[in-house]
């Protein structure tokens, strides 16, 4: 019979609250200039563009807050307010029968993104990244919220008592982390004792990345309607995307990131999707942008033949 095509809704999330370099707020323009619609378009999905959310910018606005714990997390108001916004557009994005794909922003936009897709569904996550992203407002060596997203949305601690980000959207056993190879102390230990499936490049070394994303596939998948995809573009070897915030030598390669992607693609379980910490003004040529274009081709299946 016919088979009905997948249709992407693209919406822009230009923040750059959550970290310390400047720039990534210009992510979704390199990300669409970089040739996104027509590399979807080779994917052989219907794409449309919602824009991007209207996000003041930091200038205007003062980043000091502590939590009711005394937690520190810089610009939590103004994160507050972009993820609310962000999670009722992938919910309406979902509603309407449109896979999201959502265009960073630094990674503190996961906990609307995830929080939108997961309203009406049970989903697991996978988190391709050199971070584990679970620090909490009392554990961040920085005060930046793209190390805390994935903490948020599991929970973890109460995320120091922030209700609005502690809903908690995931759960352990359905989320693997794959790339890692820089993790703070209270996240080890987090990791140590968890459920959360954690994935290091040197285990990725040992056994592959083909294997370990085939593991990831089925953990974030198990019992779940569907996954979320987030997709850290630090996750690569800076060599390949130097136009991230906080690069870190030993990630994976191009042809090792093309094939998880097209392993996300057969799967067939994807639900929602980001791609967070494209920075322009810290990239050659835009390359790590049309890195970002060419994978969300591949995550949504192009083919070669
Ligand atoms: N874990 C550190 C550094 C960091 C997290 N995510 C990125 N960098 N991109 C932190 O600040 O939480
Ligand atoms: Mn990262
Ligand atoms: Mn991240």
């Amino acid at each position: 019979g016919e088979e009905s095509r997948r249709s992407v809704r693209l919406i822009g999330a230009p923040t750059d609250y959550g970290q310390d370099r400047r720039g990534v707020d210009m992510g979704p323009s390199a990300i669409r200039y970089g040739g996104l619609s027509d590399g979807l378009a080779n994917a052989g999905v219907d794409t449309q563009d919602a824009g991007d959310l209207l996000v003041p910018r930091a200038e205007e606005r003062d980043p000091e807050y502590r939590t009711p714990s005394e937690g520190k997390a810089r610009f939590l108001r103004e994160t507050e307010d972009v993820c609310g916004r962000l999670s009722n557009e992938v919910q309406q994005s979902l509603a309407d029968g449109h896979t999201p794909l959502v265009l960073g922003g630094d990674h503190s936009i996961a906990i609307g993104s995830v929080a939108g897709a997961a309203a009406e569904a049970d989903i697991g996550a996978i988190w391709f990244d050199a971070h584990a992203d679970l620090n909490t407002p009392t554990t961040t060596p920085s005060g930046n919220v793209h190390g805390m997203p994935l903490a948020a949305l599991l929970g973890v601690d109460e995320w120091a008592g922030v209700d609005w980000a502690n809903a908690p959207s995931l759960s352990r056993e359905n989320v693997a982390i794959v790339g890692l190879r820089s993790v703070d102390d209270d996240e080890r230990e987090l990791l140590r004792e968890s459920e959360i499936s954690a994935y290091t490049m040197s285990e990725i070394d040992r056994r592959g990345l083909a294997n370990v994303v085939e593991e990831a596939l089925a953990v974030a998948g198990n019992g779940a309607e569907g996954y979320h995809v987030s997709l850290d573009l630090d996750w690569l070897d800076p060599t390949i995307a130097p136009g991230v915030g906080t690069p870190v030598r030993g990630g994976v390669n191009y042809r090792e990131a093309h094939h998880a992607m097209e392993q996300v693609a057969e799967d067939g379980g994807l639900r929602s999707m980001e791609m967070v910490e494209v920075n322009p003004t810290l990239d050659q040529h835009n390359e790590t942008a049309e890195l970002a274009v060419e994978l969300a081709a591949s995550a949504f299946g192009k083919r070669i033949l």
